[in-house]
């Protein structure tokens, strides 16, 4: 009976060890993603001649991935990056595409944090905004 009684005693502190054990190792540091990727990808919508935004923000020296929807059908956009609204020195450009259409791009954000520009090459006056790396 006594030896039956730490038996089971013993069972028990091996599940409750295994369970420790087992919450332990879920919450090793790496296995949860950093607040910081999902705030680089971001999507840009063209429509009525306009982007849907005046500002695209992202981490310093961040990979950015812009998903581009344009939905001007049979109209031409893209969206530019460059260091001034002077668009001299290009930070990346994205490829022209003819709405209603879906591109995505890729690159790599300025280092150093400050306010850039972007705009749509083709309607230059007037699809511009505020490329802002903090
Ligand atoms: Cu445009």
């Amino acid at each position: 009976m006594c030896h039956r009684r730490s038996f089971s005693a013993l069972i028990v502190l091996t599940v409750l060890l295994t369970l420790v054990a087992g919450c332990a190792s879920k919450t090793t540091p790496g296995t949860i993603p950093g607040p910081s990727t999902g705030g680089n990808t971001i999507t840009v919508t063209a429509a009525g001649m306009a982007f849907d935004t005046s500002t695209i923000t992202v981490s310093a020296g961040a990979h950015v991935t812009i998903t581009f929807i344009n939905n001007d059908s049979g109209v031409r956009h893209n969206v530019a990056f460059y260091t001034s609204a002077a668009a001299t020195t290009v930070i990346n450009i994205g490829g022209m595409t003819t709405g209603v259409s879906t591109l995505t791009y890729t690159f790599d954000a300025p280092t150093t944090p400050g306010t850039y520009f972007f705009r749509c090459d083709v309607h230059p006056s007037t699809m511009t905004g505020e490329f802002i790396v903090q």
